[in-house]
């Protein structure tokens, strides 16, 4: 795992992380970028798929994007933090890991999804992102490289925060 800060739309990875809304079709924020760079044929794609619940995640191609794919993910809109919202950002994140390994993709990034206009409290969502990132490749062997992509320096020293704070976990097995 890894934390860059950067423009989702310009990293040649396998397949970017999209945090959208249960239309699939489009909207502000990283999804907006990320279907100006992907050009229409991505709409024409997210059209077909017929939207996706929250907490779930759908792929496409990645168009005009130097990814070749992008995972389109829908995080929970922040209502206080009672209504199971840290369990459907894990979920967006298990979801989009285990399509990415079904697919046989090597390298994923991450927006961090919810924060934006959606409005999860960003120190919250870098710990669900890094937890439930790190959990998922204990068990898989795919994809082998997860980038954090922050938009902001703030957001990227949070992921990197929380990174940090793994090492210091206690292990919940027996030796
Ligand atoms: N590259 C990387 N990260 C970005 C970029 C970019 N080009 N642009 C913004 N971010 P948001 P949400 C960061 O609002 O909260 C849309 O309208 C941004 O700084 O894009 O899940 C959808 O259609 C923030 O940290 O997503 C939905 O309706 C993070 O991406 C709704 O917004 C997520 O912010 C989803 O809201």
């Amino acid at each position: 795992m890894s934390v860059v800060q950067a423009d989702i739309t310009t990293l040649g990875v396998d397949a970017i992380v999209n945090a959208a809304n249960e239309t699939l079709l489009g909207g502000g924020g990283v999804d907006g970028a990320i279907h100006r760079a992907a050009g229409p044929g991505l709409l024409e794609e997210c059209r077909a798929l017929g939207g996706c619940p929250t907490g779930q995640a759908r792929i496409t191609g990645g168009h005009r994007l130097p990814a070749r794919f992008v995972i389109h993910t829908v995080g929970p809109v922040w209502q206080g933090g009672a209504a199971g919202e840290p369990l459907l950002l894990a979920s967006c994140y298990r979801s989009a890991l285990a399509l990415a390994a079904e697919h046989g993709l090597d390298t994923l990034a991450f927006s961090a999804i919810s924060t934006g206009v959606y409005g999860y409290p960003a120190p919250q969502a870098a710990v669900v992102a890094v937890d439930t990132v790190s959990g998922f490749l204990e068990a898989s062997p795919l994809p082998r490289h997860v980038v954090f992509c922050c938009f902001s320096g703030p957001s990227a020293d949070l992921h990197r925060e929380a990174l940090a704070a793994l090492a210091f976990q206690v292990p919940d097995r027996a030796p």
